[in-house]
């Protein structure tokens, strides 16, 4: 097992990493920016490494300087949490190249995955459901034109190098097509410095579900069952759940079956995501692959009773996995406080939290860096902490998630709890009946 890990990361996920460090008796480096020298993962860590000025590319996201901070401090491993390098090969390789474990999976696969052409090329092969569209890229907009007349109106162009939402462009008529492919192509190649673009069939309200997969060195694969991340803004998640109101045990074989298979098409090591589009007559697609922790592992975690991370630092040492799947007991909902303003098109709300007082109880848990006096500074993202109600049922959690919600202070900053509170009184949602437009369509009161 490691020694030392490195946390490359901030924030609640770093605390998060460092939790279950201590638990098994690993110690930890935290590295931070000046502008968050005040944090709680640089007091909880065993050690903290300045890495440089406030912004991400200075800082997070300096490969030198984190690597560094891992010469210098011994460290075996680096953690990369979410976002910032999780999903950045030529870091894992550098980590590789150093000596030192990447806890997560190796370049080839977050490579063979980053591109999503590549992506549906490699499921397709596996025998995987992908939505019906063009194989490749589109070579020009006479290319669309052709390939939307064989697919039929409404069709989506997608970047290969994206995911996320960024160069997507949906097209419901060929007069618009042109516009959209030039579009398209330049948000790609100014978002990415690729600008490849494929073409999808466009699948009208799906539901965004995923499954959790954890795969070993060894070649065993499980997986973990789904969560549903339908909730979300602008392709930002705001609430997601385990498990899926929409799911059947018939639905949950066959799509944990499909994430398997793959998982096991890049030999995947380490615990990653399918995330799939599922449509009203549950019929399920391959969307792509996060190869990190994500955001929502919690849900998971408490719905199947199992620590996510220790799991992934336990394969990233080597250990083997059994390979069997893992169902919910238990019905979890996580809801993503932000600092930004509900009432004002979710404006980012950074600042000085003068009055925290955070719920607890039974079938609470809250993951948070935040405390009383503590700065959100504005150089990061906003989500400031994750409240996840855990209980037997679905109407259950959400009524303690309400409960919870109406417990929470927290004054000196907009945040989105408001927003929460009105989503748990919803209709709609209480029912299970929302789909990724749903949002589109709330109003807040
Ligand atoms: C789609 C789609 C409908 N049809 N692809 C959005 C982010 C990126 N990962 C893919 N996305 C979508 N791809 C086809 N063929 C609808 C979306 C989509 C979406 C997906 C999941 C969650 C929220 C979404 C919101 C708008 C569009």
């Amino acid at each position: 097992m490691f020694k030392k890990i490195l946390i490359a990361n901030r924030g609640e996920i770093a605390l998060r990493v460092i939790r279950t460090c201590r638990e098994m008796g690993i110690k930890t480096v935290a590295v931070y920016s000046t502008a968050d020298k005040d944090s709680l993962h640089v007091k909880f860590a065993d050690e903290a490494v300045c890495i440089g000025k406030p912004s991400s590319a200075d800082s997070y996201l300096n490969i030198p300087h984190i690597m560094a901070a891992a010469e210098i401090t011994n460290a075996d491993a680096i953690h990369p949490g979410y976002g910032f390098l999780a999903e950045n090969s030529k870091f894992a390789k550098i980590c590789a190249d150093h000596g030192i474990k990447f806890i997560g999976p190796t370049p080839d696969m977050i490579n063979s995955m980053g591109d999503k052409v590549t992506a549906k090329k490699t499921m397709i092969k596996a025998g995987v459901p992908v939505v019906p569209g063009v194989e490749g890229l589109l070579e020009s907009v006479d290319h669309a034109k052709t390939s939307a007349k064989e697919i039929g109106y409404p069709v989506i162009l997608k970047a290969t190098a994206g995911g996320g939402g960024k160069g997507m462009r949906v097209v419901s008529q060929e007069s618009e097509i042109e516009k959209a492919f030039e579009a398209a192509k330049a948000e790609a190649a100014a978002s990415f410095k690729n600008d490849g673009i494929y073409m999808e069939k466009f699948v009208e309200e799906p539901r965004h579900i995923e499954i959790q997969i954890a795969g070993d060195q060894y070649g065993n694969v499980c997986h973990l069952s789904e969560r549903d991340c339908s909730i979300q803004r602008r392709h930002q998640k705001l609430v997601e759940e385990s498990p899926s109101p929409f799911m059947t045990d018939e639905l949950r074989e066959r799509m944990g079956n499909a994430a398997i298979k793959a998982a096991q098409a890049i030999n995947y090591e380490s615990v990653g995501t399918i995330e799939f589009l599922v449509d009203k007559h549950r019929n399920f697609y391959f969307m792509e692959m996060n190869t990190r922790i994500q955001v929502e592992h919690c849900v998971t975690e408490e719905v199947i009773n199992y620590d996510l991370i220790k799991e992934q630092i336990k394969i990233a040492a080597g250990e083997k996995i059994t390979g069997k799947n893992y169902y919910p007991v238990m019905h979890a909902i996580e809801c993503r406080i932000n600092a930004e303003d509900p009432h004002n098109d979710f404006r980012p709300s950074p600042g000085k939290i003068t009055v925290l007082h955070t719920p607890g109880g039974h079938g609470v848990r809250v993951d948070s860096h935040v405390y009383a006096g503590y700065v959100i500074p504005p150089y990061y993202d906003s989500m400031i902490a994750k409240l996840i109600a855990v209980a037997q049922t679905r109407e259950e959690a959400i009524d303690t998630m309400h409960r919870a919600l109406s417990e929470y202070v927290i004054e000196g900053v907009k945040t989105t709890i408001p927003f929460h509170l009105q989503l748990m009184q919803n209709e709609d949602f209480r029912k299970g009946n929302f789909t990724t437009k749903f949002l589109e369509t709330f109003k807040m009161k």
